[in-house]
C-alpha cells in the first residue's frame, strides 16, 4: 500500500506512534509518505520504501499567524496525486484532520476519492479540541474522516462525551518496539546515580501543567524519608523551573538529577526501579508502556487511560490525580525487595501485550477494509 501520514514531527507520544508506525509498515513493505512541516524525530531516511515531503508554509505581513492548514491540505493533494496514495492516515485531531478533510473535497473535484483515517491521541480531545474556539471544526472533521481511531477505550467515551460524534471509533492503543525498549546492561550508570545502592525512580515527560511534575516531587519527597533512593527527571517543558524551586524548598535537591531531553530514554529506564506519572489526564500513557518494557513498574494516577495500561497491584498501583500519599505509600510497596522482582516481571509481561507486532496487524487490517470499503482493492 502506499501510505500518506501526517503527524507532528517533534517528540511528543503522537509523533512518537505515528513514526513508529511508519517505520514499521515500511519495513513490511509498505510505500510510506511522511507529510510534515519539518523530518520527524526517529526518522529513518535511508529505507527505500521511506519517503518525505516538507509542508513550506510561506508567511506574508498580513497573516498574523501562518496558515499552516492550507499549506498542509495543499501539500496533501499534491502527494495523493503524484505518488498516487491509497490512503491518508492523520494523527492528532488539530489541524490534521480538518487538512484531510479540506484535501479529500479538492480531490474529489478531480475524481480522486482517497480514504482518511484519523487518530485520536488526547490531548487534541480532552485539552485542546474541546476549547469552544475549536469544538465545531474538530467534531465536523472527525465525522468526515473514514475511519476514526482512538489509543484507548478512555479516550474513545471521552471523545464520545465532548463532542457530537455519529461515527464508529475503534479503539487501537499505543504499541511498542520491544527490541529498542528492553533491559539494557547499563550498571555503570547506575552505580555513579546510586553508589550506596539506593532505590532508583524516574519519570519522563515534557514537563507540561498535564503531567503535575509536582506531584513527582512530593511523592519522592515522602520515598525517600522512609527509604534511600534517588530520583531521575528526564524531558523539559514550561513547568521545569516550578519543579525545580519545589525541589530547593524541599531541601530534596541532593537527590534528585535533572537530565533535561536525552534521545536514548531506554538506557536510563534500563537501570531504573520505579517509574512515576502522576498525570492530570493522560489517554494512555505511552513512557509508562516504555518503562513497563525494560521492566520498570509503574506508580500512576487513575486518570484516562492509565488503568487500561497500568494493572493495579500487578504491574504497579493507580491512585487518585493528586493523592502523593498514596502513591508514596504504593511506591514502598513496590520498591520493597521481597516485592520488586514480581512487579517488574508483571510490567514486561503487561508491556509484551502491546507488542508492535501484535498491533501493527490490527492498523493494517483497518487500512484493508477500508480500501476494500471504497474499491480500490
Ligand atoms: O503526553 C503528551 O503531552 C504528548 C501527547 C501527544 O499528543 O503527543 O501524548 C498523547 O498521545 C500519546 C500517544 O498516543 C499518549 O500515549 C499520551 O498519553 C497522550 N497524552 C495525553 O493524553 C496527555
Amino acid at each position: 500500500m502506499k501510505i500518506g501520514i501526517v503527524c507532528y514531527p517533534t517528540y511528543g507520544g503522537s509523533g512518537v506512534v505515528a513514526t513508529e508506525l511508519g517505520i514499521a509498515l515500511s519495513k513490511k513493505g509498505h510505500k510510506i509518505h511522511f507529510i510534515t512541516y519539518t523530518e520527524p524525530a526517529r526518522f529513518d531516511i535511508l529505507s527505500e520504501n521511506l519517503f518525505y515531503h516538507e509542508v513550506v508554509i510561506p508567511n506574508y505581513p498580513l497573516f498574523q499567524s501562518p496558515p499552516y492548514v492550507l499549506a498542509l491540505a495543499s501539500k496533501m493533494v499534491d502527494v495523493v496525486k503524484y505518488e498516487k496514495l491509497d490512503l491518508l492516515h492523520v494523527h492528532y485531531a488539530i489541524p490534521h484532520a480538518t487538512a484531510a478533510y479540506l484535501a479529500k473535497q479538492i480531490l474529489q473535484s478531480e475524481g480522486i476519492d482517497i480514504p482518511v483515517v484519523a487518530t485520536l491521541h488526547g490531548t487534541d480531545i480532552t485539552l485542546v479540541g474541546k476549547d469552544a474556539s475549536y469544538e465545531p471544526v474538530v467534531a465536523f472533521s472527525m465525522n468526515q474522516s473514514d475511519i476514526l481511531t482512538a489509543v484507548s477505550e478512555d479516550l474513545k467515551r471521552d471523545t464520545l462525551n465532548l463532542f457530537s460524534i455519529q461515527k464508529e471509533i475503534e479503539v487501537v492503543p499505543n504499541f511498542i518496539d520491544l527490541t529498542k525498549f528492553k533491559k539494557h546492561k547499563k550498571d555503570h550508570f547506575r552505580m555513579a546515580i546510586c553508589p550506596n545502592g539506593e532505590k532508583l525512580l524516574i519519570h519522563v515527560s515534557n514537563f507540561r501543567k498535564v503531567k503535575r511534575v509536582e506531584d513527582v516531587i512530593l511523592a519522592f519527597d515522602k520515598i525517600r524519608k522512609e527509604i534511600p533512593a534517588k530520583l531521575l527527571l528526564v524531558g523539559d517543558g514550561p513547568e521545569r523551573q516550578k519543579t525545580e524551586n519545589l525541589c530547593r524548598q524541599l531541601g530534596a535537591c541532593p537527590d534528585i538529577r535533572f537530565l533535561g531531553k536525552i534521545s536514548a530514554v531506554e538506557e536510563v529506564l534500563s537501570v531504573s526501579d520505579l517509574f512515576l506519572m502522576p498525570s492530570e489526564k493522560e489517554s494512555f500513557g505511552l513512557a509508562a508502556l516504555e518503562a513497563m518494557a525494560c521492566e520498570v513498574p509503574v506508580i500512576s494516577s487513575n486518570a484516562g487511560g492509565l488503568p487500561e495500561l497500568n494493572i493495579n497491584g500487578v504491574t504497579g498501583f493507580v491512585s487518585d490525580v493528586g493523592d502523593v500519599d498514596d502513591m508514596a505509600k504504593n511506591a514502598l510497596i513496590v520498591l520493597d525487595d521481597n516485592n520488586l522482582p514480581t512487579f517488574r516481571e508483571n510490567a514486561l509481561k503487561r508491556a509484551k501485550e502491546f507488542d508492535i507486532d501484535n498491533i501493527l496487524p490490527l492498523y493494517e487490517e483497518l487500512y484493508q477494509r477500508l480500501l476494500l470499503i471504497t474499491e480500490r482493492v
